[in-house]
C-alpha cells in the first residue's frame, strides 16, 4: 500500500497521543481495532472531519504490519515524524505569492 495519505497533519504531543491511545483502547488489550482507531481519530479536533472511508485509509496506512490492529508503536510512529519540527512548511500557495511579490518589486 502506497503511503499516499499520512496522518501526520494531526499534531498532538506524546502525552496527548498516549492518552488518546489509552482512551481509544476500550477493551484494554493494548491494541486498537479499526473501530477503536476510527473512534480515536474522530475524537481529535483536527481529524474530526474525516469520514469513515478516509479514517479507514488512515488506519490501513498506520497498520504497518497489516495485522488489522494498531499497536502503540504503530500509533506512536504516526506522530513521531513531526514531533521535533516546530517550523511550518510553506504551502505551495504561499510560495507562489512570495515569488509573485518578489517579481513585482523587482519590476520597479
Ligand atoms: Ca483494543
Ligand atoms: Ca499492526
Amino acid at each position: 500500500m502506497a503511503r499516499s495519505r499520512r496522518a501526520s497533519c494531526i499534531r498532538v504531543t506524546s502525552d496527548e497521543c498516549r492518552r488518546i491511545f489509552d482512551e481509544a483502547d476500550e477493551d484494554k488489550d493494548g491494541m486498537l481495532s479499526i473501530l477503536e482507531f476510527v473512534n480515536a481519530l474522530k475524537a481529535m479536533p483536527e481529524a474530526g472531519q474525516l469520514d469513515d472511508e478516509e479514517a479507514t485509509e488512515v488506519f490501513v496506512d498506520v497498520d504497518a504490519d497489516e495485522d488489522g490492529l494498531v499497536s502503540w508503536e504503530e500509533f506512536q510512529a504516526v506522530f513521531d515524524e513531526d514531533d521535533e519540527d516546530e517550523t511550518r512548511p510553506v504551502s505551495p500557495t504561499e510560495a507562489a505569492a512570495i515569488n509573485a511579490a518578489a517579481f513585482e518589486s523587482d519590476d520597479d
